[in-house]
């Protein structure tokens, strides 16, 4: 069976002391739960080796945001794959729709990026997501689609089958918008069937495909109550023990 996960995105919030607080509230929280999926933190790059170091990492992994698209050397303040790798985070977040938006990541750095994170041992969580007009217009599907289609399918199937995708609506990020149950599970059952067509019906069941975009204490259960929706990627909600754990119950 493919994993169940619930992973925090702080962005760029939090302090390294108050990063530090969040992440061993949690550790002391799941201490002596039992818990129904995998846990993530995704954190600034600043705090990934603290984080990494104040937490049981057997029972909660550590994310990047980003990684650079190079492999390393002249290319000021970008942090390579290899430097997420040794501070003992094991997953990176690619493409969140602030990053292509904001920082105009294109399809093709993407690939780059994702190539790089494997090769470096790292699982990368690959966000997918359209905008609002583009909704509206009904072309999600094919968005979607071209955004697996141009980053990932020139990956072989054993390093299509280490990945994790997130599919994160770009009108329900920070907007307190959520997609309909229904509606995640629609897309999410046609990425995995997008995914299908291309590396077969195993590696497809095999893949976890998160759902992204104010997902909360309030609509989580229902949202991961689909079949096709194995957990979440969460923003603002991920920044407090109390608004976080309840995310991670819903399982
Ligand atoms: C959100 O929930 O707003 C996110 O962007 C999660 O990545």
């Amino acid at each position: 069976m493919r994993k169940q996960i619930v992973a925090g995105n702080w962005k760029m919030n939090t302090t390294l002391p108050e990063g530090l607080a969040l992440a061993k509230g949690i550790d002391e929280a799941l201490r002596g739960k039992t818990v129904h999926c995998d846990v993530i933190l995704g954190t600034p790059f600043t705090h990934l080796a603290s984080v990494a170091a104040a937490i049981d990492t057997t029972r909660i992994g550590v994310a990047a945001e980003n990684c650079a698209d190079k492999e390393k050397g002249a290319f000021t303040g970008e942090v390579s794959a290899a430097m997420i790798a040794s501070t003992g985070a094991r997953y990176v977040i690619i493409g969140h729709s602030e990053r292509r938006a904001y920082y105009h990541e294109t399809p093709e750095i993407l690939k780059e990026k994702v190539r790089l994170a494997l090769a470096h041992g790292l699982t990368p969580i690959f966000c997918v997501g359209e905008v609002l007009a583009e909704r509206e217009a009904g072309k999600h599907f094919d968005v979607v689609d071209a955004q697996i289609r141009e980053s990932l399918f020139d990956l072989t199937a054993d390093d299509f089958g280490r990945l994790i995708l997130a599919y994160e609506p770009v009108w329900a990020i920070g907007t307190g918008k959520t997609a309909t149950a229904a509606q995640a599970q629609e897309i999410h059952a046609h990425i995995r069937q997008t995914i299908a067509a291309k590396y077969g019906a195993t590696v497809a069941d095999a893949t976890s495909i998160l759902y992204g975009g104010s997902c909360n204490a309030g609509n989580a259960r229902e949202l991961f109550a689909n079949p096709d929706v194995d957990g979440g990627l969460i923003g603002g909600a991920s920044l407090e023990v109390e608004k976080f754990l309840p995310i991670i119950e819903a399982f």
